[in-house]
């Protein structure tokens, strides 16, 4: 079967509560491959990009702030359908309707309208989007 790769991120509030071994200990015994990963603090440039489709929404401003708020993780997760299948593991983008079982449903909470949604990961929407996501935060990777 065709290997698949996929763009992770362990938003700030990931990483400042102490899940970077629970995601990755997730990814990893799904049987997926991590093959890229780096710590680093986004910029607004990054974000910019990183979210161009939400660019114009009422949340743009509040989810650049919650991004750059601090260090996140950042991995190139590599195996068959890993696109759909972290998806499926991160379960919904807003954490109270995100199932038990999935990553958001898990450890995410939702802190009602005065916070930004806080949703611990991000896993790319399709392999274009993976594509697209790699060679911003990766450009090492591709050439
Ligand atoms: O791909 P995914 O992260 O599940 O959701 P998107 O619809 O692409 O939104 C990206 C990001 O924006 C989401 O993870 C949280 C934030 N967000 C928000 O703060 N408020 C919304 N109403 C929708 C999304
Ligand atoms: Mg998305």
């Amino acid at each position: 079967p065709k290997e698949e790769h996929t763009l992770v991120l362990i938003k700030p509030d990931g990483y400042a509560r102490g899940l970077i071994g629970e995601v990755i200990s997730r990814i990893e015994k799904r049987g997926f491959k991590i093959i890229g990963l780096k710590i680093t603090i986004p910029t607004q440039e990054e974000l910019e990009e990183h979210y161009f489709e939400h660019k114009d929404k009422h949340f743009f401003n509040s989810l650049c702030e919650y991004m750059s708020s601090g260090p996140i993780v950042a991995m190139v997760v590599e195996g068959s359908r890993v696109v759909q299948s972290f998806r499926n593991m991160m379960g919904d983008t807003n954490p109270a309707l995100a199932l038990p079982g999935t990553i958001r449903g898990d450890l995410a909470r939702d802190w009602g309208p005065d916070r930004g949604v806080e949703n611990i990961v991000h896993g790319s929407d399709s392999p274009q989007s993976a594509d697209r996501e790699i060679a911003l935060w990766f450009p090492e990777m591709v050439d």
